[in-house]
């Protein structure tokens, strides 16, 4: 049985991750970091078989004794501070974790046990100010925030260790994915929880920031099955994954709330507390490498996956009236 190691497996793509492997017949370890209340909701439904232990990106002895212990054939960093306001607000501690954790947790795979294959979450936020459009493997990085910086890094890093150490390490280069089990301050979210809550009566406007901002959104159960598919290559190579399609969060608002019947004009209020300071104006992925390479294909389409957390929403707040 394999055993595959998962940073960030309480978030949103670690639980899919998580799924996906178990699915497969791995042995799947979790790292968790300590806090004072569990956050352990997307995982609740697989916490009989996974194994979870505590580490943090900070800290390296930690990251050193979890591949001791399980010396996993392939280890998932996903773990980041990945909100991009925040990381205006917290630009050393964005820096620390998603830049400088990746090094850690490479060191501690190239001490210990380099044959461990290893994915590294990058992020189109890479391309920021974009070069060219749509972007592939080749597109130069612009980053405009000090999250896609510390993702910059965390890139290169893996990409310095693949040619210094000769490890198989990869980055994956994600465009936007989301899923009902997205956290709630990201704006596909923010969109289906505030029309949920609309709807259902409990709000009656939905406060955003540019509307006009694109983006390439896809569902991240279909993404994690790329990282995956990453890892079994015969040779370490990045990928980009996305869908090739852009839409606006206009068109996002329109999809979303006419769903369940409502006119988004109605309700959607602009607030300069919701614009950046520098803006990714259009993201929209080339994933032919992927697509002729590893065979990845999405299987979700915008207008489905929109639907999907509207409806999921519904359902969560419904409960909660209850
Ligand atoms: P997410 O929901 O925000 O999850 C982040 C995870 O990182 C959580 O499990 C969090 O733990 C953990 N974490 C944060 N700081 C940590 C630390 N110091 N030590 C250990 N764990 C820590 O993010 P996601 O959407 O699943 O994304 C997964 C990865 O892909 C991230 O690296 C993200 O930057 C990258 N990415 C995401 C997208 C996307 O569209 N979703 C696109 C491209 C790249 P807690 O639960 O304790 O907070
Ligand atoms: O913003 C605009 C906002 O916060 C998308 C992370 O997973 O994907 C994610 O980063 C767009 C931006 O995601 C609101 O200005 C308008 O242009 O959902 P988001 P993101 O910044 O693209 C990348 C690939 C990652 O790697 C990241 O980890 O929507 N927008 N009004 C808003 N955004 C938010 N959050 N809230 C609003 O009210």
């Amino acid at each position: 049985m394999p055993t595959a190691m998962i940073t960030g497996i309480t978030g949103q793509d670690g639980s899919y991750l998580a799924e996906f492997l178990l699915e497969r017949g791995y042995e799947v370890i979790g790292m968790v970091r300590r806090s004072s209340t569990v956050t352990f909701e997307r995982i609740q439904h697989l916490q009989d078989n996974v194994t979870l232990i505590q580490g943090d990106l900070h800290d390296q002895s930690s990251l050193v004794d979890v591949i001791e212990r399980f010396r996993p054939d392939e280890v998932y960093n996903l773990a980041a501070q990945s909100f991009v306001p925040t990381s205006w607000n917290q630009p050393v501690l964005t820096g620390e974790v998603t830049a400088l954790g990746v090094t850690r947790l490479l060191e501690a795979v190239r001490l210990v046990n380099p044959d461990t294959r290893f994915y590294q979450a990058s992020s189109s936020e890479m391309f920021g100010k974009a070069k060219e459009v749509p972007q592939s493997e080749l597109t130069p990085f612009h980053p405009r925030s000090p999250y896609g910086v510390a993702k910059v890094y965390g890139h290169w890093i893996a990409v310095n260790y693949r040619e210094s150490y000769n490890l198989y390490a990869v980055s994956g280069i994600l465009f936007n994915h989301e899923s009902p089990r997205r956290g709630l301050e990201f704006v596909t979210r923010k969109i289906s929880n505030g029309v949920a809550r609309i709807k259902l009566g409990l709000a009656n406007e939905l406060r955003l920031g540019n509307l006009e901002a694109q983006r390439d959104w896809g569902f991240a159960g279909d993404y994690v099955e790329a990282m995956w598919m990453m890892l079994q290559q015969d040779q370490p190579q990045d990928y980009v994954v996305g869908i090739g399609k852009t839409h606006s969060v206009r068109q996002l608002c329109d999809c979303a709330f006419s769903y369940v019947g409502l006119d988004y004009q109605d309700y959607v209020v602009q607030d300069p507390l919701f614009y950046r300071p520098a803006e990714v104006d259009l993201l929209i992925a080339d994933p032919a490498k992927a697509q002729a390479e590893l065979g990845w294909k999405p299987k979700i389409s915008f207008e489905e996956l929109v639907h999907m957390m509207v409806e999921s929403d519904l359902k969560r707040v419904s409960k909660e009236l209850i």
